[in-house]
């Protein structure tokens, strides 16, 4: 074999944060001496895993909820030790948890919800007429729109699929009456914004973590190590506020990335 300089591939979904969490560990294990692509939004769960599973990217971000019941179709709650037990068959493995939970949520426009009364998701069965917007990968999760009706009988039928970002447009001019958010979302900050109590707790915890390739520790043990710099790293503060630098600032993912490098893991 011809002993060159490792290369390994990383990939991301398609929303900001997993873009600049694709980066932090592009840009870890690329100055740890390994050549690095970056296969940057890929799309969503089942695209990411995908390529995983092919051998096409190496790593890539992802939340232990999703994980569990999005992709292994768990619908009672996992440990982290049982999910590496069920992905080390596939030739993965699990990094410790980066440090923060980006959890889906329901939301409502802070007046809106006060003017219904609605507090809880069970609160939204009084009200059937009201107008939801999700993100397409939502509606269809067992752990999105498709388990939450049948676990909480909800009787809304207009339900419109949309692109996240897009999401809290809608429910500012008042398109929509209710979507659905990632908790570190940028934008949750700025907007007077009613998260709705899961009171049947229905929501797993969506740790974030690295999901890689179990070869990886042969093939790149520096690059392997670099990103796995990140574990315990990032608090929920510090990921929200890398999501404001790209939604709300316009700076792009790689330059969000390396300005929280720079700060927290100047290299040697
Ligand atoms: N989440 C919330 C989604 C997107 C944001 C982490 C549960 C996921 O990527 O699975």
């Amino acid at each position: 074999a011809v002993a060159g300089p490792p290369r390994i591939s990383v990939g991301s979904k398609a929303f900001t944060e997993s873009v600049v969490l694709g980066e932090l560990a592009t840009q870890l294990a690329r100055d740890a001496g390994t050549t690095v692509t970056h296969d940057s939004a890929l799309g969503g769960t089942q695209t990411a895993w995908l390529a995983l599973t092919r051998g096409e990217i190496d790593l890539y971000p992802e939340y232990t909820g999703t994980l569990s019941r999005d992709i292994l179709g768990r619908t009672e709650p996992t440990t982290l030790a049982e999910l590496r037990a069920a992905v080390a068959p596939l030739g993965l493995k699990i990094s410790e948890p980066l440090g923060f939970v980006n959890g889906y949520a329901l939301g409502m426009r802070e007046e809106r919800a006060e003017e219904l009364g609605v507090e809880t998701i069970s609160d939204l069965r009084a009200h059937p007429s009201l107008r939801f917007g999700f993100s397409s990968e939502f509606v269809p999760r067992t752990d999105g729109w498709k388990g939450l009706r049948a676990k909480y009988r909800l009787p809304q039928t207009e339900v419109q699929g949309l692109e996240h970002e897009l999401a809290y447009r809608g429910l500012a001019s008042g398109a929509l009456d209710l979507i659905e958010l990632y908790t570190t979302d940028a934008k949750l900050s700025q907007a007077a914004i009613r998260q709705l109590k899961d009171d049947a707790g229905f929501f797993p915890d969506y740790s974030a973590v690295i999901l890689y390739r179990a070869d990886l520790a042969e093939r790149a043990p520096d690059a392997l190590a670099a990103v796995r710099r990140l574990e315990g790293a990032l608090d929920e503060e510090t990921m929200i506020a890398l999501n404001a630098r790209v939604d709300l600032e316009g700076v792009s993912e790689p330059v969000a990335a390396g300005g929280l490098l720079a700060e927290r893991f100047p290299s040697a």
